[in-house]
């Protein structure tokens, strides 16, 4: 039997690398919207050892080398830091990017540019949270990647997807799509485009301070969800944070609004029954306090302010990718079924609209927290 065309191109990528035995299995890692990912395992002295080979999507990253250097310069500045500290078991604390055969971060096989990671055994990536407990992990997660890079002082990371959390840029975006809609999907979706466009006035508040000087340009996640949080499987404490693609310069409330957005209502991004969807104070109290806690020492006042606002902000622009890519025709989030980008967008609007029921309330979790 032939092996099938992905088979193929994961072990020529792979042999650009020196593994410590064969490969004994490939499996893909589900989860992601955007890159390929598969787990290795490879026979190695007494036992086996995993690995994670991404192949890296060029039509979202254009310049993966980039991406690859961001990844590098930041996860050794968190392991320097981690190894000033003391910290245990730094090769679970970190993700650690391996080197081909020839000392590069990347290679360019199979018509597509790969990476390789070592995988971390013994833990797991919650798809939701489900309880306070997992919140507030994750908080500290976040909290602590946020910390852990505000000293970072190598050159400056580059901007692989120039304006990502621009909400702004975003918004025009969605607009030019509404107008062309070339999948002939406006008219089914005109509720969701009125309660987008009735919040656009949110759309620049972050970067309006910013731009201020009131709040500072910072290393940041940005894609800063329970899906890329690590929790070792016995303890479901943290370990790390993982899928550091996006990091680049941006702000901390761009991850906290993430963090809002994906670990404060226990469903799936993509739920359909929008009864299950809803922030729950607990849950939100929990995130805020295990973030505030890790990274609590280095926010300014008006960081510490705008958390709530984060939330809603950051969810707001969520729904408008997903609600543009939907009328795109499904270009940039991959599907497993019709309409999901819109079943994610819905999702998206019903959050805002509980976060806009509680705000006094979630302002004042917040407030006791300082
Ligand atoms: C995408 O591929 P994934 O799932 O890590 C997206 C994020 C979104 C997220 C929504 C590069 O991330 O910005 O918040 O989906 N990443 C990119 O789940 O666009
Ligand atoms: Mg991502």
């Amino acid at each position: 039997m032939n092996p099938d065309p992905t088979t193929v191109a994961v072990r020529h990528a792979a042999a650009a690398y020196a593994l410590p035995g064969p490969i004994t299995r490939i499996e893909p890692l589900p989860g992601g919207h955007i890159n390929d990912s598969f787990v290795l395992t490879c026979a190695a002295a007494d036992d086996v050892e995993r690995f994670i080979l991404q192949r890296i999507n060029d039509r979202v990253f254009p310049r993966p080398r980039d991406v690859v250097e961001n990844i590098h310069l930041v996860t050794a500045h968190i392991r320097a830091g981690l190894e000033r500290a003391g910290v245990a078991d730094i090769d679970r604390r970190v993700l650690t990017l391996l080197p081909t055969r020839d000392g590069r971060w990347c290679v360019r096989r199979a018509g597509g540019v790969w990476r390789l990671i070592r995988h971390i055994d013994n833990a797991r990536a919650p798809l939701a949270v489900t309880d306070p407990h997992q919140a507030e992990q994750a908080g500290l997660a976040f909290g602590a990647f946020q910390r852990l890079l505000a000293n970072y002082d190598g050159p400056r990371l580059v901007e692989t997807i120039p304006d990502f959390h621009h909400t702004p840029t975003r918004f025009d975006a969605f607009d030019r799509v509404v107008a062309e809609d070339p999948c002939r999907r406006v008219a089914r979706t005109r509720d969701e485009i009125a309660f987008l466009r009735g919040r656009r006035g949110l759309a620049s508040v972050l970067l309006d301070l910013q731009r201020q000087g009131h709040i500072p340009e910072r290393i940041v996640h940005n894609d800063a969800k329970i899906s890329n949080v690590l929790l070792d499987r016995e303890r479901e404490e943290w370990l790390c944070v993982v899928d550091l693609d996006t990091v680049m310069p941006g702000l901390s409330l761009f991850d906290f609004g993430d963090m809002v957005r994906s670990m404060t209502s226990p469903s799936d991004e993509d739920e359909t029954d929008l009864s299950k969807v809803g922030l729950q104070p607990e849950l939100f109290a929990a995130l805020a306090r295990g973030y505030v806690a890790e990274a609590g020492g280095i926010l300014t006042p008006a960081e510490r302010k705008h958390l709530v606002t984060a939330g809603k902000l950051i969810t707001l622009e969520q729904a408008v990718r997903f609600l543009a890519d939907y009328l795109a025709g499904d270009r940039y989030y991959r599907i497993t079924r019709p309409d999901q980008n819109l079943d994610r967008c819905r999702t998206q609007i019903r959050l805002i609209e509980s976060i806009e029921s509680q705000e006094a309330a979630l302002q004042d979790i917040v407030a006791k927290l300082f």
